[in-house]
């Protein structure tokens, strides 16, 4: 294994491997999220983790606004600039899309991310991209579910986290 510094403690993630990684850091709706959000090499595509902590508790939808399981993508600008704090990391931009897909089929468009009291880690498998291929993209976690059918963002709400790719 080999491991990255975040002020004190360690990310772990396969040594030897070529990888590409966000720290992600919550926006003015949810400051205490953080983590990191890696992209390894591997045959024929990327293996993309996830490993966050500090998201907010799932909130069903009967108000309207359902709170987790959360949206998950690329965007396509290398900035978290906060902007408006109601409605924040705009700066970053809309879903990377290199090959003009419609959403649900973008390269950017990733699995939701399931919180358990907070606490997020999954990986999965993309053919769409090599880890070096999102160097200064962004990646963004969203208030709302995706439902991967409305056109271009899945209807996912406000952008609570943003990291760049590095
Ligand atoms: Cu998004």
């Amino acid at each position: 294994m080999s491991k990255i510094n975040n002020g004190g403690s360690y990310w772990f993630y396969p040594q030897g491997k070529t990888i590409t990684y966000a720290k992600i850091k919550g926006g003015p709706l949810a400051p205490s999220i953080n983590g990191i959000v890696y992209f390894v090499d591997v045959p024929n595509g990327t293996e993309v983790c996830v490993n966050i902590n500090g998201l907010p508790p799932y909130q069903a939808g009967d108000n309207g606004n359902p709170i987790g399981p959360h949206g998950f993508h690329l965007h396509e600008n290398g900035t978290c600039q906060i902007g408006d704090p109601t409605e924040p990391f705009q700066a970053a931009g809309g879903h990377w899309n290199p090959d003009n897909q419609p959403h649900g089929n973008h390269a950017g468009d990733f699995p939701v991310i399931f919180s358990n009291n907070g606490v997020a880690r999954m990986c999965f498998f993309t053919n769409r991209f090599k880890p070096w291929n999102v160097i200064g993209k962004s990646v963004i976690i969203h208030e709302n579910p995706d439902d991967y059918r409305s056109q271009p963002t899945g209807n996912a709400g406000r952008r609570l986290a943003c990291g760049v790719i590095k």
